[in-house]
């Protein structure tokens, strides 16, 4: 059996039978994909979906003498799981060296290492090149850790986090393609949901970090700056997905979804479009928009995408006052009903989300909210709507200047995060309701939303 220096293990939010967060990060397949180019092996488990007795990691480790085991702690729910693994693992192979990575992991890198024994090594914002060097320098011993980018490490003298001075750039997404997708062990490495799919869709992540900076969002563009050293977004470019997606539609993968979009302007959209009609290539798309599509874009997915393809936009508060002191991207409810008419004119199938509990939200904000969705069903004969909250994320613009945005917060530290149980955990009150009033806020615009 063949060696591996690195293995990825993703535990999701274990929570009973049930695992709450099943999606692995979409990270893990361009580490594996990067380390593999540069003769490094590596695989990657995601245990969420895995089969009954499918893996035992303990007896993986051994016999495949790996260097260095890889945890991602990347969404805040997940973190506790993340760090139960590492001591369960560190219990049963003593020797092996742990690493945790990703969003949460970034922001809270010293405290997971001052309380946190079983973890070796947190590697902060990106981790291609970290992973790399960190590699390299178990295999000759472990010296020379202080020159390897992102890393946050114990020395002689106590805790040293290294410069955050590495972050993938937009020719190195280009070219990093989905060969990732090869080194998932698990049997069933296209389920439903988890591994890298969501509702039966493959989620495609085009791109790192966000030109804007919504005030509740963990991954805006100061906490791309602050925690992974990014500046600028880095886009993977549109004739690069196109062939990734004839990739995926060689593997029967024909439901895609776009999560992400880093820049208000959506010419990338009709440009990957463009693409995949050059190439012939119909999937069934969910791309997923922070701001307004223009009318150009809906043009072409009228067009271009296959049966059942939608569009879900990102509404945040169904008040304008509240969407100008929250999102990065404006649109007045007028511009939102029209580009939604325009859309069925067209045939594209359009959804929105919006959210409560943002700050600065009253009662009459909620109303409105409520009283859009009610628009929209009126006018459009059917539920054309869908409603999340937030709950805290770390180092979003609400978490690192509360007082800016007149919110309480009751968490703060990692233990407080460890310690969160069920989604209607939020973590926060604002300056009008309380957390049970904002979860009460939620429940009153679900049942406005489903009619
Ligand atoms: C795309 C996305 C998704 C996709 C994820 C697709 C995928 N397979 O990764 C989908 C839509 C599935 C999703 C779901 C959720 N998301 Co989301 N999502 C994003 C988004 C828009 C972009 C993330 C991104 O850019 N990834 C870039 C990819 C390529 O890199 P990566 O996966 O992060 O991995 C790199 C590094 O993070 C690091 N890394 C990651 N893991 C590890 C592990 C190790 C050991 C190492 C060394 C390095 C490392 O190295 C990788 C490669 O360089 C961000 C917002 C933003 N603008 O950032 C929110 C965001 C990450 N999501 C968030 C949340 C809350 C969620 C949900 C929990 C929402 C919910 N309530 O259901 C779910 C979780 C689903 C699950 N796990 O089952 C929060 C996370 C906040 C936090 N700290 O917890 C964010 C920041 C948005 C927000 N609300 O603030 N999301
Ligand atoms: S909510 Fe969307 S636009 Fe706003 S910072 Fe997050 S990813 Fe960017």
């Amino acid at each position: 059996m063949k060696k591996l220096d690195c293995l990825f293990v993703y535990p999701g939010a274990p929570a009973g039978k049930k695992n709450l967060l099943p999606i692995m990060p979409a990270g893990l397949l361009a580490m594996a994909a990067y380390l593999a180019k540069r003769a490094v092996n590596s695989a990657i488990i995601s245990l969420p979906t895995a089969l009954k007795g499918e893996f035992y990691l303990p007896g993986i480790i051994k016999d495949r003498q790996v260097k260095l085991v890889c945890i991602p702690a990347h969404w805040h729910r997940q973190a506790a799981g993340a760090l139960a693994l590492a001591a369960r693992l560190k219990r049963a192979a003593p020797g092996v060296k742990i690493a945790l990575g990703g969003y949460t992991a970034s922001y809270f890198a010293a405290e997971i290492l001052a309380e946190h024994p079983a973890v070796d090594f947190v590697v902060r914002g990106d981790g291609e090149l970290p992973l790399l060097k960190l590699i390299d320098r178990l295999k000759a011993g472990g010296a020379g850790l202080a020159g390897v980018p992102n890393l946050a490490w114990r020395g002689k003298k106590g805790l040293v986090l290294n410069r955050v001075s590495y972050a993938a750039s937009s020719p190195m997404l280009t070219d990093l393609g989905l060969a990732g997708l090869g080194f998932v062990l698990n049997r069933n490495p296209a389920p439903r949901r988890g591994v890298c799919f969501e509702d039966g869709m493959f989620t495609y992540v085009q791109a790192r970090g966000c030109a804007d900076n919504c005030s509740a969002c963990g991954g805006g563009r100061e906490f791309h700056r602050k925690f992974c050293g990014r500046r600028g977004v880095a886009l993977k470019s549109a004739a690069s997905a196109a062939r990734d997606f004839a990739g995926l539609a060689a593997m029967g993968i024909k439901e895609i979804q776009l999560p992400l979009s880093p820049l208000s302007s959506d010419v990338y959209y009709i440009e990957l479009l463009r693409q995949l009609m050059k190439r012939k290539l119909e999937p069934v798309l969910k791309v997923e928009l922070c701001g307004l599509p223009s009318a150009e874009f809906l043009h072409c997915f009228s067009r271009a995408p296959g049966a059942g393809s939608k569009i879900t936009i990102f509404s945040g508060s169904g008040s304008e006052r509240v969407r100008r002191l929250n999102r990065g991207r404006f649109y007045t409810n007028a511009e939102l009903m029209q580009t939604m008419r325009l859309a069925a004119r067209l045939n594209v199938n359009v959804w929105t989300t919006f959210t409560t509990g943002l700050p600065f939200e009253t009662r009459c904000d909620l109303q409105e909210t409520g009283e859009l969705i009610r628009g929209m069903r009126r006018e459009f004969g059917m539920n054309r709507a869908s409603v999340y909250a937030f709950s805290l994320e770390p180092g979003s613009p609400l978490f690192e200047t509360p007082e800016k945005y007149g919110v309480k917060l009751r968490r703060r530290a990692l233990a407080d995060f460890l310690d969160q149980r069920g989604k209607y955990d939020m973590g926060y009150a604002t300056e009008h309701f309380t957390e049970k009033e904002i979860v009460r806020n939620l429940k009153f615009l679900e049942k406005i939303a489903r009619g």
